[in-house]
């Protein structure tokens, strides 16, 4: 059992009985964290006019799904075209009414599908990610052992992802103070996770095998990325480079043009060229990207 009682606390810090929210943890996140879960506000979301309507943000987590239905369109499943609408999470929007309604949990991915009667809620990107390839018949392998590996790694992501962003992420690169212990515990364990994908990705091409499929979705946004040295500023602490096939394999998916398009959308940061805040038609990343707005408003 945690011995609570000895000296090991920081000066002046020692857990009150009952925990209570009295103040702000600090932290980037500080202003939107809260113990409790529901809606704030009463904010209807927008509808577009498509049966898939998707409402998210590009974080790692938000572009599975924006990659996902990008590759559905690129291979021809019309059916999978969306409206994509921003949830900005650090303004609080996973906390208006119609969100929470999609989303008990307040947090991006979230999606309605009205092709169905009555429509179909859907949260956790992993399941959004499992429903679009049974609802299409793709990227997800038919052969039994294959499906059984894309399985297994798409669970192994959710269960994984939580130690590189809420744990390494929040400790290295948001917390307001840098804890050694903290910092340690994590890296460890994320190394430790990128060389189980460069053993696994020395044998094999994707995830579950030859054929790329949502397992390699699932795990690119977050791994991928951080084995290009895009997240947390974290590539050299961590030695990336060192993680050879991995790094390939990211390189290798971060080339598709349907992978290009998904990070783009609901991006509202960074480079004006790389944001499609709002995705309504293929249309848009030729005439809606940030930059063209902005010259548009300018020239109007
Ligand atoms: N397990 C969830 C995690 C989703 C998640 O953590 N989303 C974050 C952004 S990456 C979020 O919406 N955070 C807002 C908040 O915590 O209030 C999934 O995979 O969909």
């Amino acid at each position: 059992m945690t011995d609570n009682t000895k000296d090991n606390f920081p000066a002046g810090y020692k857990p009150a009985d009952v925990w209570v929210w009295d103040k702000a943890s600090g932290g980037k996140f500080a202003n939107i964290n809260r113990p409790i879960s529901g809606p704030t506000s009463e904010v209807e979301l927008p509808r577009g006019k498509h049966d898939l309507q998707l409402h998210s943000l590009a974080t790692p987590n938000g572009v599975k799904v924006t990659v996902m239905l990008e590759e559905l369109l690129e291979a021809g499943h019309a059916g999978a075209e969306y409206d994509a609408y921003l949830i900005n999470i650090g303004d609080g929007d996973q906390f208006g009414s119609g969100f929470v309604d999609i989303n008990p949990n307040s947090k991006i991915p979230a999606m309605m599908d009205h092709s169905t009667t009555p429509p179909t809620r859907l949260f956790e990107s992993g399941s959004i990610l499992l429903y679009l390839a049974q609802k299409f018949g793709a990227f997800i392998p038919q052969d039994h052992h294959a499906k059984t590996e894309c399985m297994n790694w798409l669970f192994w992501q959710m269960g994984s992802a939580p130690y590189l962003g809420g744990g390494f992420g929040h400790f290295y690169a948001y917390a307001p103070m840098k804890i050694e212990y903290c910092i340690d515990r994590f890296a460890m364990e994320v190394k430790r996770q990128l060389d189980v994908l460069d053993k696994h990705l020395a044998k094999t091409d994707y995830m579950a095998g030859d054929e790329y499929s949502i397992a390699d979705m699932a795990i690119w946004p977050w791994y991928g990325a951080l084995a290009q040295g895009k997240l947390y500023s974290a590539g050299e602490f961590l030695d990336v480079a060192s993680y050879k096939h991995v790094v390939a394999w990211a390189d290798k998916i971060a080339a598709r043009p349907a992978v290009k398009r998904g990070v783009k959308v609901n991006r509202a940061w960074g480079e004006e060229s790389m944001q499609l805040r709002e995705r309504h038609d293929a249309s848009d990343f030729e005439l809606r990207t940030q930059d063209k707005l902005e010259a548009a408003a300018k020239d109007a």
